[in-house]
């Protein structure tokens, strides 16, 4: 780790032995150059949503301000170019991905659109009274809330896998709680409270040894893996746009053509129908059956150009520089008296979680915030997690490839100005 005041050659040097210019990179983020309280932004809320880059800006204010139209439906121009850019958009993901075809990706709100589909699709016509949903201990709620009301109306129960301290989950629990109840098995790739870093490929690959389909939350994945959805063999897979550099209120549910071809549409309505009869209703075919009404077309749009993005900067490079981000931030909180970070599983994205002895969360928060220093405090949509761990709450530290070490000096900087106010 480098402290404060450190050469900036040997930062520099460390940028390129990494193959990648993260000041040249933050160029491209018109937001990073701006300030909060006076202060210059230093953005570690990432967990909760990216930043967008200009790119992404321009692509939607493109659509908007030329070619914004219906999809699907008109004959003329403007339609059949907005429909042709909202279908390359779905190759992008389909090669982002790696999925066979593109019909097997489905666009959403994002990834709690994306499970509620899966529950009350699949969920509905495939579980029974008896049956067993399996989920792990580190689960948002949005992979946890879904399944329950599916229980609820089903009379089928959830299972949970526990963790181990370093928040790591318990691969002998899991096998043991794969049972011949279990009907489904819907975990998450990387935890956005501890940041671990769950062994899906292993996990997806125990289940289907027992026939057990797999769900894939990767909501925090997609901005930091290279993710193949058949490399991994998930069945199904969920992300949201806004955490990958795209805009919010869009997201990809990947399923298997094979399962999505079997479900019953999740809602009716426009574009999802072949022909509508009062007597009979001839669905579409996939994608399609799955997206009733007008979908985010701006939103498919910028996360196309989010994808095309990303691409040019390459997951392989962020992910070396990431790492070593994670790893100068994980030392240097560490050293501050008092901290206690929650959640230190060996395989980590880069996110850090922590408790500071005598400072409640919020006001954490709070105090960072008058420097600048934008993150997250609170229970992070994960509170039987927290209930684990013995805490209310944490603040958290979520970084993407466009983050300093010098920020993460700023951050310790204000750390001791909480620790000072709060004596
Ligand atoms: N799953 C995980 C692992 C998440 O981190 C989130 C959002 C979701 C699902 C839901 O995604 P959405 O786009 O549908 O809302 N997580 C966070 C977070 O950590 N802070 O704000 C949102």
């Amino acid at each position: 780790m480098s402290t404060p005041g450190r050469s900036v050659t040997a930062k520099v040097h460390e940028d390129r032995a990494a193959g990648f210019d993260v000041n040249e990179v933050r160029q491209d983020f018109p937001i990073l150059g701006g300030k909060v309280h006076g202060k210059s932004l230093v953005y570690f809320d990432n967990a909760a949503t990216s930043q967008k880059p200009q790119v992404v800006i321009d692509t939607v204010h493109e659509y908007l301000s030329t070619y914004n139209s219906n999809i699907h439906r008109g004959v003329h121009g403007l339609s059949e170019r907005a429909t042709e850019a909202y279908e390359q958009s779905r190759k992008k993901v389909q090669r982002f991905i790696n999925a066979a075809e593109s019909r097997e990706v489905i666009f959403v709100r994002g990834t709690t659109e994306a499970i509620n589909l899966v529950a009350f699709s699949y969920g509905r016509q495939q579980i029974r009274a008896g049956d067993e949903i399996l989920i792990s201990a580190m689960e948002h709620h949005s992979n946890i809330v879904p399944w329950q009301i599916l229980c609820e109306q089903t009379g089928a129960s959830l299972r949970v896998v526990p963790i181990n301290d370093a928040g790591e989950l318990l691969l002998d629990e899991y096998e043991k709680l794969l049972t011949p109840r279990t009907r489904l098995v819907s975990v998450v790739y990387v935890s956005n409270a501890l940041g671990t870093i769950n062994p899906v490929r292993q996990l997806i690959r125990l289940a289907h040894r027992q026939g057990v389909p797999v769900v894939v939350d990767g909501a925090q994945a997609t901005a930091h893996l290279k993710v193949d959805v058949r490399e991994l063999d998930c069945d199904f897979f969920a992300f949201s746009g806004h955490k990958v550099f795209g805009p919010t209120g869009i997201g990809v549910l990947y399923g298997k053509a094979e399962m999505l071809e079997s479900m019953p549409p999740y809602q009716g309505g426009g574009d999802m129908i072949k022909s509508v009869t009062f007597e009979k209703t001839v669905y579409n075919d996939l994608p399609y059956k799955f997206e009733a009404g007008t979908p985010h077309i701006a939103g498919v749009i910028g996360l196309g150009a989010a994808i095309d993005y990303l691409n040019g900067i390459g997951l392989e490079r962020v992910g070396p520089y990431e790492h070593e981000l994670l790893e100068y931030a994980t030392e240097a909180l560490s050293a501050i008296p008092g901290i206690r970070i929650i959640g230190t599983a060996r395989e980590k994205a880069s996110l850090i979680s922590f408790v500071l002895d005598g400072v409640h969360a919020h006001d954490v928060g709070t105090i960072l915030d008058r420097e600048g220093v934008a993150i997250r405090a609170g229970h992070h949509c994960t509170m039987p997690l927290m209930r684990r761990f013995g805490v209310p709450a944490t603040a958290r530290v979520s970084l993407a490839f466009y983050n300093t070490r010098e920020e993460i000096d700023v951050l310790v900087g204000a750390l001791y100005k909480a620790i000072e106010m709060f004596g």
